[in-house]
């Protein structure tokens, strides 16, 4: 029946999968550490269902194993845009995509073992996934926290399908980073702040993300062009670029619908109202942030971006009845108002 699973999960797509026990993962004590701490920032949903993810059983009555599984979201191209979205977002929200995948895959099981009970997780169900993945063997925790894979590098989503079926299980995946430290050099907001310990209230994805309120001015600058998720501890990491003798590193994705859709340029999302957003991220991961949370970012990167064309724009919201929008816009103009004084000393065009 697990080999059966298995080839099933890859003739629906998936790249990875795995099997392992439905226990308790063997890293929820770290996990348990990082939510005292305070590193989840505003995520409070991680906290509030902490007790069901230590403990997958409580998910799934009498649940006994896990499928994982793995779907590759590297884009063949990154696409032409004036700012940066993370690779995860340009295609549509995985979250539908992956859940649909797992339940044809519950569904062809029942079939064959009517009495079997499954629950499909992707996010939504509180799982810890990644612990989950490397005890199924799909990979092994990089420094970066993400999950990677030897053979294929980082770029996958991870999915969840608990069984109340006995299965045979894969043994741990092996590897790691030695001693690479690239990606928590390059992080530019140190949101790494040590090996396999990602503070998220310093990093740009939870910033752009997940945080509703404003986002602190020391980490304006350094997010940089991104204008939703990051991608920076992916880019720099060695398994995620290309080898002659490993094709399958950096191949890209074989979903259609992770293909990247067609992006408004930057202008453009300053113009946007809220009925605009709704309609364009329609199936988008990037409707997560809200129509206020992306005019929040992109003011952000309006203002690091320095380009004098994008002033009467920011200017607009310097007025906007929404507080947050205002002092954006504000700090926006200030810092396009710095670069264009940098650039006129650089270029010795500082006759003003
Ligand atoms: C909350 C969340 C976030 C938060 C916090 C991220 C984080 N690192 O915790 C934010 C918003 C920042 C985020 C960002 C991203 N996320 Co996210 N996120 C989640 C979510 C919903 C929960 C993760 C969680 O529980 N974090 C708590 C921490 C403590 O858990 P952990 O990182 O797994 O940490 C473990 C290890 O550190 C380990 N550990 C501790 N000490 C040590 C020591 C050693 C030596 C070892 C080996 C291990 C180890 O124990 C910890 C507990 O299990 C999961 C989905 C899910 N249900 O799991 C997706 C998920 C992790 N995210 C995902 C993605 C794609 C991203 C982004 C790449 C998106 C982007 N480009 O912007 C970034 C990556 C940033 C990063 N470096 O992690 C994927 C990751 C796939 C993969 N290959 O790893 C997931 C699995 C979603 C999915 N279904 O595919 N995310």
């Amino acid at each position: 029946m697990s080999e059966w699973i298995k080839a099933y999960a890859r003739a629906l797509g998936f790249d990875l999968v795995g099997t392992a026990p439905a226990q308790s993962p063997p890293h929820a004590e770290s996990f348990l550490h990082w939510l005292a701490q305070g590193y989840a920032g505003a995520m409070e949903y991680l906290q509030r269902t902490a007790h069901l993810r230590v403990n997958p059983a409580e998910l799934l009555p009498d649940a006994r194993s896990a499928v994982v599984v793995g779907l590759n979201y590297a884009p063949a191209e990154l696409p032409d845009t004036d700012y940066r979205i993370a690779r995860y977002a340009l295609g549509d929200d995985y979250h539908q995509i992956i859940r649909e995948k797992l339940e044809t895959l519950l569904g062809a099981i029942q079939a064959v073992a009517p009495d079997v009970r499954g629950r499909a997780c992707v996010d939504s169900a509180p799982v810890l996934e990644r612990d989950l993945a490397w005890l199924a063997g799909l990979g092994w925790y990089g420094k970066n926290t993400c999950l990677i894979n030897t053979h294929r590098g980082s770029y996958f989503f991870l999915g969840v399908l608990l069984l109340t079926l006995e299965l045979e299980y894969d043994a741990p995946a092996e590897g790691g980073c030695g001693t690479c430290r690239l990606c928590l050099d390059a992080c530019p907001t140190g949101a790494l702040t040590e090996p396999y310990v990602l503070d998220a209230r310093k990093c740009i994805s939870y910033l752009t993300i997940e945080l509703r309120d404003t986002i602190p001015e020391r980490y304006r600058a350094p997010m940089g062009e991104w204008l939703f998720g990051c991608d920076i501890c992916q880019e720099v990491c060695p398994f995620n670029r290309p080898r002659a003798h490993q094709p399958l590193r950096a191949r890209p994705t074989h979903e259609p619908r992770f293909q990247p859709r067609a992006l408004p340029r930057l202008y453009d999302i300053l113009t946007m109202d809220e009925a605009e957003f709704t309609e364009r991220f329609r199936g988008s991961a990037i409707k997560r942030t809200k129509w206020r949370g992306l005019i929040r970012n992109a003011l952000i990167v309006a203002g690091n971006k320095g380009d004098p064309a994008l002033r009467p724009l920011i200017e607009r919201y310097c007025q906007h009845e929404d507080p947050i929008l205002r002092e954006t816009a504000h700090w926006a103009l200030a810092r396009l108002t710095a670069q264009a004084e940098d650039n006129g000393c650089l270029t010795g065009n500082n006759d003003a």
